[in-house]
């Protein structure tokens, strides 16, 4: 396929992209204006590589027509959290939002993924305007912590260097890492717990002299 051709494909999943930047940052910003926590700590966002495309196309048998169609994460955003309570939250604000359509979702965080990922995958329909006029795209938005993050882009890295044969040593480090990150998120929703109590009773105590 020629490039201009692929320019064509991708430009929608860039706007979509860049559009839903803005969509989750301002919500980020709504949540500080009113001086709330936010559970949505950082978001970004990239449209897959054409190499990266034609990788997974060829690795799962799609043809090329097909492509749009069978490949739901051409456009991808990653939501960060800081604690996996904060996860469940960003799920159920997705869910509630007019301009995008759940399509599916997968809970690798309940169900943690073989090689230790978690994070939670939701694939939405989202419409984007163009010259041509509306049009209909899938974008995967992936949720998942700091912590998991950190997991993540690590064997994601190791993954690229020994191009999807990890050596059994370091795979087995990164499943005990990711178990130290299994502790490490619920050792740090106990904190979580303890902040909110806290932000609680300062509240109603602000409330109380505010009432005398
Ligand atoms: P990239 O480079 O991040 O875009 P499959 O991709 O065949 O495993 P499926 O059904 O397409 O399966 O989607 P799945 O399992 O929900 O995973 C899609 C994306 O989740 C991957 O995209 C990764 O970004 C991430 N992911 C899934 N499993 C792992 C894992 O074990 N380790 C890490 N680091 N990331 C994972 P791509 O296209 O594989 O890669």
């Amino acid at each position: 396929m020629e490039i201009q051709l692929w320019r064509e494909i991708l430009d929608p999943y860039s706007l979509a992209v860049n559009e839903l930047i803005v969509k989750f940052n301002h919500i980020i910003e709504e949540y500080r204006r009113k001086g709330s926590y936010s559970p949505i700590e950082l978001v970004t966002g990239r449209v897959k590589t054409i190499s990266s495309i034609l990788e997974k196309a060829q690795k799962k048998n799609i043809a090329l027509d097909d492509i749009e169609e069978k490949i739901d994460d051409i456009a991808g955003i990653r939501i960060i959290c800081q604690f996996v309570e904060d996860i469940y939250k960003v799920v159920d604000i997705i869910r509630h939002r007019s301009d995008m359509t759940i399509k599916s979702e997968k809970d690798y965080i309940e169900k943690m993924k073989k090689s230790g990922y978690r994070s939670y995958h939701i694939i939405v329909y989202y419409d984007v305007e163009t010259l041509k006029g509306s049009k209909r795209l899938q974008v995967e938005i992936q949720i998942r912590t700091l912590a998991m993050n950190f997991w993540a882009t690590i064997e994601h890295s190791l993954q690229y260097k020994y191009k999807q044969n990890i050596p059994e040593h370091i795979r087995k480090r990164l499943s005990s890492a990711a178990e130290a990150i299994l502790i490490l998120d619920r050792e740090m929703s106990v904190v979580r717990d303890e902040i909110m109590d806290a932000q609680n009773s300062f509240t109603i105590k602000a409330n109380m002299v505010a009432d005398i």
